[in-house]
């Protein structure tokens, strides 16, 4: 298996921490890499050039969801990152979409904007997106009173998509004190030994932040 990858990527954490979860070997293909060797591999197998990008075998698979589901087909383990039941299953991915739609693509939007020109700043999407966050982070504050995970009793895709996407949306927009759940639940997730591993891996990229990374985790 080979993994098209950045350590610093939120989206290739998310896949990360499901390999590390299962415990599967894969060959990490680093993008980003002056000589372009691996960026040309990435842009043959998909065009769109984002990652992360799975290949196993003569099957490519882009989309960090789609990613951890197949992993999930292929090592179950003893508790799924998407669990057998339907209904939990229907739960675990509406929660993954929430993290990919509402934290990390505002927590993106913000970002992506500091890196423009100044004439080509967008001050109302900006705007936009950190009100977003706001109720994101309101309403999983409600969510997570009395929750370990997201979903359930047991770790899941969900928290796979959390973990990167809070982790980078509370340094950009920070997470405010009196959303107290969400913030032991990122707590919980940097604990997480998998997400650990993840985290310590990206650390030698954080001077890159575009906006300037916090003295903190
Ligand atoms: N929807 C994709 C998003 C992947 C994504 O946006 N990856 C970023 C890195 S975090 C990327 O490829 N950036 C490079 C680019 O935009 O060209 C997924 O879930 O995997």
């Amino acid at each position: 298996m080979q993994l098209y990858a950045h350590p610093f990527s939120s989206y290739c954490q998310k896949a990360l921490i499901a390999l590390y979860e299962k415990d599967i070997p894969f060959d990490y293909r680093v993008v980003g890499g002056e000589d372009g060797v691996v960026d040309a591999e990435l842009a043959a197998l998909w065009p769109l050039k984002r990652f992360p990008v799975l290949v196993d075998e003569d099957r490519t698979l882009f989309e960090a969801s789609i990613i951890i589901e197949y992993l999930d087909q292929l090592r179950p383990g003893a508790v799924p990152l998407i669990p057998r039941d339907p209904a939990a299953a229907l739960e675990v991915r509406m929660l993954d979409r929430f993290f990919d739609n509402y934290v990390s693509t505002p927590q993106q939007k913000i970002v992506f904007d500091s890196m423009r020109a100044p004439a080509d700043h967008d001050p109302y999407g900006v705007g936009e997106a950190r009100a977003m966050l706001e109720r994101a982070y309101g309403w999983l504050d409600e969510r997570m009173a009395g929750r370990q995970w997201a979903v359930g009793e047991t770790f899941s895709l969900a928290d796979c998509a959390a973990a990167p996407f809070l982790f980078y949306a509370d340094w950009t927009h920070p997470i405010d004190k009196r959303h107290g759940h969400v913030h032991a639940y990122r707590q919980r997730l940097l604990a997480r030994p998998s997400f650990a591993r993840a985290v310590d891996e990206a650390r030698p990229f954080r001077q890159y932040f575009p906006l300037g990374a916090p003295d903190r985790d």
